[in-house]
This record gives C-alpha cells, sequence and structure tokens, in this order.
C-alpha cells in the first residue's frame, strides 16, 4: 500500500478500514483532494472574510508546517491553540500534525486564571492564539511556570503567523508515522474540573469522519456544514472539520460568537445544507423564530450533542423549520459522537441507538452487565478513542480499561435498542454543552467576603435544560436578598468563564453534609 492512504471498504458496516503502514493522517484529509481533482473546490468559506480552496489550503497546511519547523519545534512537540474559527486553525492543525508535531486546541472561552494549568502540564514548546484571546492568554502565559519557547500571535501587530507564513515554502514531506501514534491532544474537563490531555492518534480522525460522518450523519461530497460550536470542541472539530475535510465537501467558520442572531444571518446567507448546535441553542432560536422568519430552507438536517436534547425542543423545531435535529452523545475521549439518531431512525427525546463500529455495555455498581432497561453507568469501545490521558496515569486507569472508555454517564436501553439518558454519575454538569464544575464555581463564591459556603448543582430551566443553580451560607444571614444575589452573580461573572455563574440564589443556614463534611449536593438537586 502507498505510504499514508487508507482504504475504506463501504461493503461492510462499519466500513472496513485499512491503513498504510506509514500513516500521517494530514495526506488523507488534505493531500488527498488534490488528486481526486477538487483542487479548484472552496473548502472554506469564513464568514466576514474569504473563500478557501483546497489547492490554497494543501500549500498554507504546508507553509505552517515549515513555520513550526523552521522555529526549531520538532515532531512530538506540543503546540497550544488559542485560536479562533478562521482558516489559520485548519493550517496551524494539519501543518502541525504533517511536520509530527502535536496540536493541542484549546477552549478560547476560557479565562486567565484557566490557562496556566495547560500551558504547564502540557510542557508545550509553542503558544498560538488569536489576537482576540490576547487579554486572557498574556497574563496566563506571565503567571504559568512553564516558558515555551516560541509564542506568537495568528495576525496583527508584531512576529504573527501571517508574515512568517509569507515567506514558507509551499513543499512539506509527511513526517513519517503509524496510525496508532500521538496525533493531537483536546483537553476534557470531566469529572473533577481538573483538565485532562486526552490524546489521540492519527487514525483517530478518520475513525469518527468514516462511521459517524459518513456513515451515520449521512454527510456528502456536496454538504455544507455550519457549527456553532467552536473548533477548539471535539464536537466543532469533526463538525466543521474533519467531516467536510473527509468527504471533500465546504464548510462555513464563524470566527465570532454563535448568537440565534449571528447563526440565522449565516445560515441565510451562506446557505449551508448542515448545521450543528447544542439544545441551548436551539431553544434560543427557537425564541427568535417566534417574532421572526429567517431564511432556513438551505438545510437538510441539523445536529445536537453536548447534553441531552430534550424532546420538545426537537418537535418546536421540526415545527417552525422543516427539518430535524439528531441528537447524539459523544465524547473529547471518543472524539465523536458515538450513539446517536439518524434521518431514518429517529426516536425523540433519547440519544438514539449506537453508531456502528462502536460498541456498549452499561453496567451495575459490581461493574456486571444490567438487565435489559435497567440502569447504568455506559461504557463504549471503538476505534477513535484516545489512548490516554497526558500525565495522569491514575484517570487513564479509572476511565480506560481494556479498550473500554467509562463515559460517566447513567443510561438505560429501551426494547428497542435506543438509549435514554438519565443524568452524570458524578456531579458535574454540562450548561450549553460546556462541561461545568461545581467545585470551581463554589471555590469562585467563597472568595466573595459575605460568603461563609456554597454549593452548586444542575437544576433544570423553563426549556428543561440544566444550569447552574448556587445554595450559599452567608456570614450575616440578614445581607440575604435580591442584591447580595445580584452581587454574587456579577462576582461569579468576574473570573469565571461566561457560561458559569449561577442563574438561581438560594440563602440558607446551612448545606447538608455527610459526617466527614463532604456537601451532599445530591440532597440539594
Ligand atoms: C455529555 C451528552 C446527553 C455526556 C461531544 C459530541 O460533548 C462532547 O464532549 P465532552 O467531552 O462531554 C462528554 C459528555 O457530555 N453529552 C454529550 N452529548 C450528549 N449527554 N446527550 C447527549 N447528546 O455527559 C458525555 O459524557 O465535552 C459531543 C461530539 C464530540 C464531543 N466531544
Amino acid at each position: 500500500m502507498r505510504d499514508h492512504t487508507v482504504t475504506v471498504d463501504k461493503s461492510t458496516s462499519p466500513s472496513t478500514l485499512t491503513f498504510a503502514p506509514n500513516f500521517n493522517v494530514a495526506v488523507s484529509f488534505i493531500d488527498r483532494h488534490l488528486d481526486e481533482g477538487r483542487s479548484d473546490k472552496t473548502v472554506i468559506r469564513s464568514v466576514g472574510g474569504g473563500e478557501v480552496t483546497y489547492a490554497e489550503l494543501a500549500k498554507n497546511v504546508n507553509r505552517a508546517g515549515n513555520v513550526l519547523t523552521g522555529l526549531g519545534i520538532t515532531p512530538g512537540d506540543r503546540v497550544l491553540m488559542m485560536v479562533k474559527d478562521c482558516p489559520e486553525f485548519y493550517y496551524l492543525f494539519w501543518g502541525a500534525i504533517k511536520a509530527g508535531i502535536v496540536p493541542v486546541p484549546i477552549n478560547t472561552l476560557l479565562r486567565a486564571k484557566d490557562y496556566p494549568f495547560m500551558i504547564e502540564d502540557s510542557g508545550c514548546t509553542g503558544v498560538v492564539y488569536s489576537p482576540e484571546f490576547a487579554d486572557e492568554v498574556e497574563p496566563a502565559l506571565g503567571a504559568a511556570s512553564h516558558k515555551p519557547a516560541h509564542i506568537f500571535r495568528t495576525e496583527g501587530d508584531g512576529e504573527t503567523l501571517s508574515p512568517m507564513m509569507a515567506g514558507a515554502s509551499t513543499e512539506l514531506d509527511p513526517a513519517p508515522a503509524k496510525v496508532e501514534d500521538d496525533c493531537f491532544w483536546l483537553y476534557s474537563s470531566g469529572t473533577t474540573g481538573t483538565p485532562k490531555g486526552a490524546v489521540h492518534a492519527h487514525r483517530d480522525m478518520v475513525v469518527s469522519s468514516e462511521h459517524y460522518g459518513a456513515n451515520t450523519l449521512g454527510l456528502r461530497e456536496d454538504d455544507t456544514c455550519f457549527s456553532a460550536a467552536k473548533l477548539f470542541f471535539a464536537y466543532g472539530l469533526g463538525n466543521a472539520m474533519t467531516f467536510p475535510l473527509w468527504l471533500g465537501a465546504t464548510s462555513v467558520l464563524l470566527p465570532g460568537p454563535p448568537t440565534p442572531d449571528s447563526v440565522f444571518d449565516v445560515i441565510a446567507a451562506y446557505r449551508p445544507t448542515v448545521f450543528y448546535g447544542v439544545p441551548t441553542l436551539y431553544a434560543a432560536q427557537l425564541k427568535v423564530l417566534e417574532s421572526e422568519t429567517p431564511d432556513l430552507a438551505s438545510l437538510r438536517v441539523c445536529v445536537s450533542a453536548g447534553e441531552a436534547l430534550p424532546a420538545d425542543i426537537f418537535r418546536r423545531w421540526q415545527e417552525n423549520t422543516g427539518t430535524a435535529i439528531l441528537d447524539g452523545i459523544g465524547s473529547t475521549e471518543a472524539l465523536h459522537i458515538f450513539i446517536s439518531n439518524t434521518l431514518d431512525d429517529i426516536k425523540p427525546g433519547t440519544s438514539g441507538r449506537i453508531v456502528p463500529g462502536y460498541e456498549t455495555r452499561i453496567l451495575d455498581e459490581d461493574g456486571n452487565e444490567v438487565a435489559p432497561r435497567d440502569n447504568g453507568r455506559l461504557m463504549i469501545r471503538g476505534e477513535s478513542t484516545a489512548g490516554y490521558y497526558w500525565n495522569n496515569p491514575e484517570k487513564t486507569a479509572d476511565t480506560m480499561v481494556e479498550g473500554w472508555l467509562d463515559t460517566g454517564d447513567t443510561y438505560f436501553q429501551d426494547d428497542d435498542g435506543y438509549y435514554h439518558y438519565c443524568g452524570r454519575s458524578d456531579d458535574m454538569m454540562k450548561v450549553g454543552g460546556i462541561w461545568c464544575s461545581p467545585f470551581e464555581i463554589e471555590a469562585k463564591l467563597i472568595e466573595h467576603p459575605k460568603v461563609l459556603e456554597a454549593a452548586v448543582v444542575g437544576r433544570p430551566d423553563e426549556v428543561d435544560l440544566i444550569k447552574p443553580e448556587a445554595f450559599v451560607v452567608l456570614n450575616d444571614p440578614a445581607d440575604a436578598g435580591d442584591d447580595m444575589a445580584e452581587a454574587l452573580s456579577e462576582h461569579c461573572k468576574e473570573g469565571l468563564a461566561k457560561y458559569k455563574y449561577p442563574r438561581w440564589f438560594n440563602f440558607v443556614e446551612e448545606l447538608p453534609k455527610t459526617a466527614t463534611g463532604k456537601i451532599q449536593r445530591f440532597k440539594l438537586r
């Protein structure tokens, strides 16, 4: 087999993937399209910017790879990317991979206090960021004990990526790699709230793109994808980059925040056929649809993930737009969706059925498989899952056992094979599809001079989506009231990522605790 190729046999379910012994995944996702005649096809349409063809993409990927190598960054080194959704994200990500360097896309919604951990934990050699995030990234670089050798912005003043790329060669040989070799990382802040770097291999993006993107979602070469979830999330990375690249399709990138209005404007102007959102956004969009009628005629299918999609939101969206939303559960560790509804098989209010290519087990507390229809802990196995967490053998051993991944989610499977989400088995919550740790919000509340103790739990809002709710013990109970709640809400918005502030405050005399003093959050829910 020729180096860096993968053959896909679609006569089996799941497709059988056969990889060349020497396999750098950048070749299948980028260079392959030139051989397959897509050089002049548009691959990226940037909102407020230009268009990029597959030929330009391949050249710019090589330029970016050469910039990184030219700086002295070597194979295996990590480069953190706090980069907005724009063509440079593609150039850096694939340029690094092609050069054997490990790109690590980072959540750009985080704050200055959040970044030092990842700078230190990764021991990165490079950090690249969009100028929009300078106010949070630069103080973090100053505070971190690890000092990366190469720090630069993508654009703007000074030594940035754009002029360096302009001077770099458009030729780059792919670094030798094996399918199982480390390729890129994504930090997940599951379970305890301390981020864990999930290490993904060269094979993983091929597997999720084929099993979910091509065969479950049914993405095609003539599709145009638009994801409200950003590229730095595993969800957005697949939606808006790896899936369209796998199929030779087109992606629309919105650099700014995805509000209901900005998203509707993009859909009307760029006419995507596939839209990917999260339940909170669909709920907000439905509110806008009560008074406006944006042009959504281009859409053939919508996708939801990140947290459970309430059946009512599914029904109202279908009534209002004529388009189905396919709910599916994925994770950073699994790379993308492994249980999903499909266009010809939807059960609203469930996560759907298993994606061919993945296996599941639902276990009781003793680790035995539960009886049909019983609740248990969902374990999944498939070839796109991360091999390990960087620097964290304990968490790796807890979560990844003999190829099985412990999702930490409670599920049951009904008689027809549909999986029903029943919540997390820990105290973590998903807010707008993004991890939110009660511990982190509690710690912020306790910093306030008037707060003695605090506990945070998830509470469903009016459309059944989880938001943080705080139970607060004040030093002086006489301070309780709306003004205090307002002050605490402001306090949380300062310094915590925007989605994390409590939407409700309850002032209480004491918190329920175990004999050893642990807060019993389940009693507050
Ligand atoms: C929860 C869901 C119910 C669940 C993700 C699609 O969300 C993604 O990855 P994360 O690592 O979080 C994983 C956890 O989120 N979850 C995700 N989707 C659903 N719960 N219904 C759903 N449809 O707790 C899971 O363990 O942030 C989603 C693709 C790639 C992803 N990384």
